[in-house]
């Protein structure tokens, strides 16, 4: 069964980032309780931000699941990446994803890899980012697999970074690594903008589609914009996923509207 989730950033830098709900995660977990969300995806500026005992009491009391962790504060605020040409930042990143592979992976939830991947300077072939971005899989891998848990790649739109744009990029990675606990990401936004088509990169990548980015083609909430959210739901019934729709959307007009408006459309297309 498909199931709702939706983004908590706990991160003020942030400020105007795709998430949808903001800042105090009590009030927020019981909001997103109350709206029908099975789970939410939390975003700190680093795994030791959020008490891990505060979240499990959190998470239990309003009866939410934790779908995953974005590690993207790795990227933006420490400067961190899986390819930086620096072999001890690339180090210095492994660590981070693998210290939020096991926050997250100790609550059942997955650690997400965008923005870390990193951008590609100019003078770097890109095969040598590729080489590089295997190292960090190939070794990060197994640590979520032991949670049962995949870690996930994120392909990001070309004006977010020059490596991995497209989830056909992210599935020649993957099916050349010595892990098979690497699932992709499919953020509808980046791919309304780098992908042919909706249903046939689905249909393309399903079988390594293990999270989902819910999302409309402004970056609003699901419904605010002109995705046709039948082709997906088509693709997702014929991939057969069973995952999370995660709301990751800017809170227009607000966090609560925004919030109400994703829950609506994943009813409207979603609910089984
Ligand atoms: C992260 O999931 C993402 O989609 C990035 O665009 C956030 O900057
Ligand atoms: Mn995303």
């Amino acid at each position: 069964m498909i199931k709702p989730c939706v983004t908590i950033s706990l991160v003020p830098e942030f400020g105007a980032g795709p998430f949808v709900l903001w800042e105090d995660l009590a009030q927020n977990a019981r909001l997103a309780s109350k709206l029908g969300y099975h789970a939410v995806e939390i975003f700190t500026r680093n795994p030791h931000a959020i008490d891990r005992n505060i979240l499990s009491n959190i998470l239990s009391e309003n009866n939410l699941h934790l779908a995953a962790m974005g590690t993207g504060a790795g990227f933006i605020i420490n400067k961190l990446s899986l390819t930086d040409p620096n072999v001890e930042i690339r180090r210095a990143a492994i660590e981070y994803i693998a210290e939020y592979i096991e926050l997250a992976g100790c609550f059942g939830g997955m650690a997400i890899i965008g923005s870390i991947q990193g951008v590609i300077p100019n003078w770097l072939k890109r095969t040598k980012a590729e080489a590089w971005l295997r190292e960090g899989l190939n070794e990060l891998g197994p640590l979520a697999e032991q949670h049962g848990v995949p870690l996930i790649l994120e392909p990001l739109n070309r004006y977010e970074t020059n490596f991995i744009n497209r989830l056909e990029q992210g599935a020649q990675i993957i099916g050349s690594l010595e892990t098979n606990n690497i699932k992709l990401l499919a953020d509808l936004f980046h791919m309304n903008i780098e992908e042919s088509s909706f249903y046939e990169t689905i249909k393309a990548v399903g079988h390594y589609i293990g999270h989902i980015h819910f999302v409309d083609s402004n970056r609003g909430p699901a419904g605010n914009g002109h995705i046709n959210y039948a082709e997906i739901r088509q693709a997702l019934r014929e991939i057969k996923y069973n995952g999370y729709l995660s709301a990751e959307a800017l809170p227009h007009p607000d966090s609560v509207t925004a919030a109400e408006k994703t829950i609506k459309t994943f009813r409207e297309y979603f609910s089984v």
